[in-house]
């Protein structure tokens, strides 16, 4: 009785369900999607309103977004299209397999190109346009570990020859081979954009698409309709960078953006979400964040099957299958698919019984699908009002069979044995004979072969080969140093900091008629700390919106003034946002022909140690710009503590070898080295980026000294600053400060003359990077040019006439004067701040670290002292009398 009971309750809830579902159909049919969101959105309303909560889901159900009925007709030659991507699926195996066969363990990867294949060959054929005197091209970021696959496609269109593919991961070749991986820096001519360190390649891309808007919001571009695509990996979107910023792209109404996520369900060690779904999981955040969403789950072969699914059970089914299970529908035969997918329900069993065990073992996956993918890009790039992300769900290791296809361990096979060689050529049609195989010779059809003419004409059409790096733009023409000599006469009675004359010095660049409009002063919501504010309203904020309120602030002088010309990009807290836009605005003179002058002032602290990783992306895009550390020194920024306290990005600006890294202690020296960058970056075209560390401690600006040497060491990285006063004497010491840190020598020079009668030259070190570049340069000549007349460093040759003995200090670690000991020509005492930071004042700091005026002078003379020119027990007398607690604490481990 019960049973009979609860039959009747599930059959009037069957018929319920039809009716309503009967019913939106019918809306649908007569009035259309929108009428049908207005009454869902009704009965959400009503519902809640009688207290019904609905559970929130930003999800749609696990099917494909666009269906059957709504794909366009695909315009292309589906045949064609399959050989040619078919041949370059050969290539791109055959390159991995040789280079590990010549040099074992060499690297390189096949599944992930094996996944991704039939989207990049929409792509090529149908979607990416080149560069042309008229527009310049879309921009593709190619998710970096499926390179073979862009190199295989280059052969065919006969960039590359077969030689150039064997020197795949042979970069060292004498005749130059192909890059690991996508690298401007390495092959400049070919790849625009660098994207194998996971995460970055999101993120860069968002403000990429951002920074194209900009420049016809400044003026200095044409609306083009260019679209910037960027081509990722589901586990690639673990890294926080790889979301983090896709709020802005809606924000910004960024419909110039389209992502394409390879959902081949796995990375590197296993499954990306074994026990979930990660195309569910990232709809959810991708909706959320205002994109438009579109999923290509399942290919064509599902089609009719969803179409009879008037239950929605199929769909149901599909929902709840966790991605760690869809690899076993990949690897298992169709028997296993119809017992453990369809046979959970044995409604599902019984719709799929006229199907034999091989339709359903080989029922595709939605980005294999020509048809589906086309659909999928046209409504990408034909939508507006917003940003959108194309998940595709695919298998990793496609086409790799028993070698790997859907296996954990695919990502990382490189090697196919003769028997998986030929089950790989027999799968794609690839017409190389059983008795070549074991070469995995690479094939490329005659000229004339339908496959190249298809291939050539699509290529034509759409504007010529990618990825291509362009060159540059027109070189900036040389700045005479007229704009920056004020800054070389001294602050007169005017106390500044260099950060002070920084932004002073910026503020005149930005009002230059000719650099001003190149000009892109970047910032992370720390401009009022930097005394940036005055630019808000000299330069304006961008938004591309302008402004839609009155700021608060509007009746006083540095309001918060936003509009469409702005020439700031304010990017909020967001070090890893600015330095996106710093890539953008710094490889602007290639990827979009005008050459922007960046300046992305940030807190020293947050700069390498927060964004090293982009920092070297930016030297491997050949960004050029000005990255400028702000209130940096660990005892110069007082207050602040541990965390903020920057005493080491110097040590950290030693890593990537394009960055110029300078301490300045003096605006003069800072406008020196400012027209340095600009003449060499944007005159000479050097592929450069200048960083430069300014601080917040107010003195004196005194004029630059006279002599010839003072700029050439400016920029090399020391000169002297001030002789001693007193000569003739025998006791003579060298201190060497940079930074804020040049005053305390000052000081010490004063004490040292004063109250022991030791004579001391002060020098300005600007630079320890550019002393060791010089330096170690100087040293591999010599050591491979051994009957050339030795070269001798810049330091050396500063130094060569100098006696006494040396004291380094700086606001930074002492490894940084150590890098160049072995070049001075006498003892070197290193002052440095190793440790963490305080929060306490710049003097209580400064003895703290050991760095003032009174560890510079017993540094002095205990080096005096162990060379008899000073009595012993002056330096036991000097730390009394100075005052110094020889019992403190020890910064290094305290
Ligand atoms: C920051 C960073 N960490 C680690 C790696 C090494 N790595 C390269 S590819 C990869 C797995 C990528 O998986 P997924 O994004 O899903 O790409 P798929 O190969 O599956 O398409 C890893 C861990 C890297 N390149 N960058
Ligand atoms: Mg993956």
């Amino acid at each position: 009785m019960i049973t009979n009971n609860r039959k009747t309750t599930d059959n009037l809830i069957d018929i319920e369900n039809g009716e309503w579902r009967e019913s939106l159909d019918y809306v649908l049919q007569t009035q259309g999607e929108e009428r049908v969101r207005q009454l869902l959105r009704l009965l959400q309303v009503r519902a809640q309103e009688q207290g019904v909560s609905i559970p929130f889901t930003a999800n749609t159900p696990y099917i494909n977004t666009i269906p059957k009925n709504q794909q366009p007709v695909f315009p292309g030659n589906r045949e064609i299209e399959r050989r040619i991507k078919s041949i370059v699926r050969w290539n791109a195996m055959a390159m991995v397999v040789r280079a590990n066969r010549e040099k074992s363990g060499i690297g390189g990867h096949i599944s992930t190109f094996a996944s991704v294949a039939t989207l990049w060959e929409i792509g090529f054929n149908h979607f990416w346009r080149g560069r042309t005197d008229e527009f310049l091209g879309d921009m593709i970021y190619f998710q970096g570990h499926a390179a073979p696959g862009v190199y295989a496609r280059a052969f065919l269109e006969g960039r590359f020859s077969e030689q150039d593919l064997e020197r795949f991961r042979s970069e060292l070749d004498p005749e130059g081979g192909l890059s690991s991986y996508p690298h401007p820096f390495l092959m400049k001519e070919f790849w625009e954009f660098p994207t194998v360190s996971m995460g970055l390649t999101a993120l860069t891309a968002i403000y990429q698409a951002r920074f194209n808007h900009y420049l016809v919001d400044r003026g200095l571009r044409k609306s083009s309709g260019r679209k910037v695509w960027a081509m990722l990996g589901d586990g690639e979107m673990d890294e926080p960078e790889s979301l983090g910023a896709i709020t802005l792209a809606s924000r910004e109404n960024l419909h110039n953006l389209i992502f394409v996520i390879n959902c081949n369900l796995q990375r590197l060690d296993g499954p990306v979400r074994g026990n979930g779904k990660i195309i569910q999981e990232l709809e959810a955040a991708f909706r959320g964040a205002g994109w438009n969403v579109i999923k290509v789950i399942w290919g064509d072969d599902w089609d009719s099957l969803l179409e009879r699914d008037n239950t929605g059970l199929l769909v149901k089914r599909m929902d709840e299958v966790l991605d760690g299970e869809m690899q076993h529908f990949t690897l298992k035969s169709g028997a296993y698919v119809r017992e453990h997918f369809f046979g959970k329900y044995p409604e599902l069993l019984n719709r799929v019984e006229n199907y034999i065990d091989d339709q359903l073992g080989s029922l595709t996956r939605g980005g294999h699908d020509p048809d589906k993918v086309y659909a999928a890009f046209k409504a990408a790039v034909e939508h507006t009002g917003s940003p959108t992300v194309i998940m595709a769900q695919t298998i990793k290791g496609y086409g790799l069979g028993e070698a790997g296809e859907g296996k954990n361990i695919t990502h990382s096979q490189k090697k196919l044995n003769e028997d998986e060689l030929k089950e790989f050529r027999t799968r794609f049609n690839i017409p190389i004979s059983d008795s070549e195989i074991a070469d995995a010779p690479f094939y490329r059809p005659s000229d004339d072969s339908p496959e190249m003419q298809y291939l050539k004409e699509r290529r034509a059409a759409l504007g010529g080969s990618i990825p291509k790096r362009f060159g540059g733009s027109q070189p900036m023409a040389c700045q005479t140093d007229e704009l920056f000599r004020e800054y070389f006469t001294g602050s007169g009675e005017r106390e500044l900091a260099t950060t002070m004359a920084y932004v002073h010095m910026l503020a005149k660049l930005l009002r230059d008629p000719e650099l001003g409009k190149l000009i892109v002063p970047i910032v992370p919501d720390e401009a009022r700390t930097f005394g940036m504010e005055s630019l808000f309203r000299q330069a304006g904020i961008y938004s591309h919106v302008g402004q839609l309120y009155e700021p608060i602030d509007k009746g006083s002088l540095l309001y918060y003034n936003e509009r469409k010309t702005g020439a700031i990009l304010e990017e909020g807290l967001s070090e890893a946002g600015s330095m996106a836009s710093f890539i953008a605005a710094g490889t602007a003179y290639s990827n979009n022909s005008v050459q922007t002058i960046p300046f992305y002032t940030f807190y020293s602290m947050f700069g390498f140690q927060r964004v090293g990783d982009l920092i070297w992306q930016a030297c491997d895009s050949r960004a050029r710009g000005f990255l400028i550390g702000a209130t940096a020194g660990r005892t110069t920024l007082a207050g602040e503590g541990l965390q903020h306290q920057d005493g080491h990005s110097h040590v950290l600006a030693m890593t990537p070898t394009k960055i110029k890294a300078y301490d300045p202690a003096f605006a003069y020296e800072m406008a020196v080295i400012v027209h340095d960058g600009l003449t060499r970056m944007y005159c000479h075209q050097e592929d450069l980026i200048y960083y430069l560390t300014v601080t917040n401690e107010t003195y004196l600006m005194p004029p630059m000294p006279k002599g010839s040497g003072v700029r050439e060491g400016i920029i090399k990285g020391m000169y002297k600053f001030r002789p001693a006063r007193i000569k003739g004497r025998k006791a003579k010491a060298h201190l060497l400060g940079s930074g804020a840190i040049l005053n305390e020598a000052i000081r010490a020079q004063e004490i040292l003359e004063t109250d022991f009668g030791v004579a001391a030259d002060v020098w300005s070190v600007t630079s320890y990077k550019e002393l060791y570049q010089d330096a170690v340069e100087c040293e591999r000549w010599n050591l491979l040019n051994p009957k050339k007349r030795a070269k001798k460093p810049y330091l050396s040759r500063l130094l060569a006439k100098e006696k006494g003995v040396f004291v380094a200090a700086s606001d930074y670690m002492k490894v940084l004067p150590a890098s160049v000991s072995q070049w001075f020509p006498g003892p070197l005492h290193c002052l440095g701040t190793d440790g963490f930071g305080r929060s306490d004042g710049r003097e209580q700091l400064r003895d703290f670290f050991e760095v003032d005026a009174r560890y510079i002078v017993i540094a002095a003379l205990k080096q005096l002292e162990a060379t008899g020119e000073v009595p012993s027990g002056t330096v036991a007398k000097a730390i009394v009398d100075l005052n110094i607690d020889a019992g403190k604490l020890n910064p290094h481990i305290d």
